[in-house]
């Protein structure tokens, strides 16, 4: 049986295209710098957001972490959103590695942290208080049901950061996502913000790494924290390449999985005892709730149903799910996921 895998983007394999770039790559000591495809590949990803420099990364969780601790010093504050990514789901590597505060604030259903919010988060200059350095977005938010940050939104966020003396991280995981959905340049989403992390590996189907991309002086700063943190990486061109590939040829595709995530969605509405969020997709993710009516069962005992029928989904939540769409996914597969949950809720 074919396995329609809707857990995450994270779970796409590499193309064929990919695996033979790999294959003939050259490559070099990374560490020394000499690693011609790595060098390729950051100039290729700076240039595409926009900043002087970038630095592949193992992860995404690396090139966050690698970057809050570029901006702050330990005993600092990262004004950040409560459902954002480095908050939940970096299991807390601010704090533990880099002695950096957290200072959570609601975020918006769309994503955004409100302004009054950030204002009021900012710490008086007071010894009693940590220093407020920085403060980081996500775009698209995941948790906030894959919504896109506008152009605007990012430069009133640049334009207040700025005023305050503060810098920005954009955690842009899936930035061409917000791109594909907004109808704009990754570069127009990323000129506000002083540094982004973007993912090879989710919707762009690299097998591994992030790039982190920023002024010369912060990826200076952040080259350092990679190695501390044990991420330089060797003949890493054999990574690398497939990162090339991705951005040179899975860009502009993202679209597709937008249309397939609405399809998708469509589909579900239609079954009794499912809620889709108003709204969702607002990229490749959708966000669904079990109806009250469907009560005892679960999201994981669904989950379990349409396992044993070939479909994973993510659970997050007692009654929550989240599919994602991806490359790996076609029509038929959509199709598949949605008769998979009729049959499990019939
Ligand atoms: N997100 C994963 C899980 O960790 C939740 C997923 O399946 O969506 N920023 C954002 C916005 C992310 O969604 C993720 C991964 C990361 C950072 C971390 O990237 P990796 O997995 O490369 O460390």
């Amino acid at each position: 049986m074919q396995i329609i895998d809707l857990r995450s983007d994270t779970v796409t394999k590499p193309t064929p295209e990919m695996r033979q770039a790999m294959a003939q790559a050259p490559v070099g000591d990374d560490v020394y710098g000499e690693d011609p495809t790595v060098n390729r590949l950051q100039e290729m990803a700076a240039e595409m957001v926009g900043k002087e420099t970038g630095l592949f990364i193992p992860s995404g969780t690396m090139g966050n972490l690698a970057a809050i601790l570029a901006h702050c010093n330990r005993g600092d504050e990262v004004i950040l959103g409560k459902y954002s990514h480095t908050f939940l789901f970096e299991a807390g590597g601010i704090s533990a590695l880099g002695g950096v505060h957290p200072n959570q604030i609601p975020n918006q259903p769309d994503g955004t942290l409100d302004l009054e919010d950030i204002q009021s988060g900012i710490r008086a200059d007071d010894p009693h208080q940590p220093v407020t350095r920085l403060i980081s977005l996500e775009n698209t938010h995941n948790r906030c049901g894959g919504a896109p940050l506008t152009v605007e939104y990012t430069r009133a966020v640049g334009e207040l950061a700025r005023s305050r003396g503060l810098k920005v991280h954009l955690d842009g995981a899936r930035i061409f996502n917000a791109s594909a959905a907004l109808g704009v340049h990754a570069r127009e989403l990323t000129a506000p913000v002083d540094s982004v992390t973007f993912c090879l590996s989710k919707g762009l189907c690299a097998p591994v790494g992030s790039v982190l991309c920023g002024s010369n002086e912060f990826i200076t700063r952040a080259h350092r924290i990679r190695k501390q943190l044990g991420g330089g990486m060797r003949q890493a061109g054999i990574i690398a390449a497939a990162g090339i590939v991705a951005l040179e040829s899975m860009i502009d595709r993202l679209e597709e999985d937008h249309a397939r995530a609405k399809r998708l969605a469509r589909g579900l509405a239609e079954i009794p005892g499912l809620v889709i969020d108003p709204g969702s997709p607002l990229s490749n993710l959708v966000f669904l709730n079990l109806g009250k009516e469907t009560s005892p069962l679960t999201a994981s005992i669904v989950a379990e149903r349409l396992a044993a029928q070939g479909v994973l989904v993510g659970e997050v939540g007692r009654q929550r799910f989240r599919l994602v769409a991806h490359y790996w996914i076609d029509d038929s597969g959509i199709d598949r996921a949605i008769a998979a949950y009729k049959a499990a809720l019939s």
